[in-house]
């Protein structure tokens, strides 16, 4: 614990962050059932303020052919436990922000998740080159519990940022509060200033509780 590992590249600083706690295996940890993948009814949807003002949408088959990044990184509940050294493997951020530019006006970002589970990001947050949406973990495809088929990683962000069983990118104009954002968590989660609670958010750092 608190020892530095050396940063490769395509991987985020090897620490533990300030109050968490360094747990051994990969927890599983999220709100309600794990969907069932159905291939034939998926596809991964950008929508909202896009720059050409219509929808952008991918089935698996098309999704998956895309160029691949691999980043290795820690996974950081905002609960407190790390669980360490993951690789993560799938379709950078910024490539989706490419293939689906978004309109100039664009702040942030939601993503959406089956169930209607969602995460806010601000724009910058989703273009970090270490954000992707990954499709395999340690060199194999995701497991069920874990996110597959799709999972939002922000390796910079506490977990909650980012959704398991990904469904969709929406480009918004101005900010609105995710799922676990309404629910008391912090409206931007920064692992390395210890953004957790949305008591602690400063007026600017997100709109208002409903
Ligand atoms: N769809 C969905 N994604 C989710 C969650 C959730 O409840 N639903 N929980 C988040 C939280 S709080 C964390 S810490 C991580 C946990 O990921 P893991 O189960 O792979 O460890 O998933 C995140 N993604
Ligand atoms: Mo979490």
């Amino acid at each position: 614990m608190g020892s530095d590992r050396p940063a490769a590249p395509g991987s985020t600083p090897r620490r533990i962050p300030p109050g968490q706690r360094h747990v051994h295996g990969w927890p599983v940890s999220h709100y309600g059932p794990v969907p069932r993948f159905r291939p034939e009814r998926w596809n991964l949807r950008v929508f909202g303020a896009t720059a050409a003002g219509d929808e952008r949408s991918w089935t698996f088959e098309e999704f998956t052919v895309l160029p691949r990044v691999t980043v290795v990184a820690d996974l950081h509940c905002a609960t407190g436990p790390t669980s360490t050294d993951h690789e993560w493997f799938g379709i950078a951020a910024t490539t989706v922000l490419e293939l689906a530019p978004p309109a100039p006006d664009v702040t942030h970002v939601m993503a959406w998740a089956e169930y209607g589970y969602t995460a806010n990001l601000r724009l910058s947050d989703f273009t970090t080159p270490e954000t992707l949406l990954a499709t395999h973990h340690n060199g194999e495809l995701l497991t069920a519990e874990h996110g597959f088929p799709l999972r939002l990683v922000v390796p910079h962000l506490y977990g909650y940022k980012g959704p398991k069983w990904l469904r969709a990118i929406e480009y918004m104009t101005e900010d609105r509060r995710g799922f676990w954002e309404d629910r008391g968590y912090h409206n931007i989660g920064d692992v390395w200033t210890e953004q957790r609670y949305s008591h602690q958010e400063r007026e600017s750092d997100g709109p208002a509780r409903e």
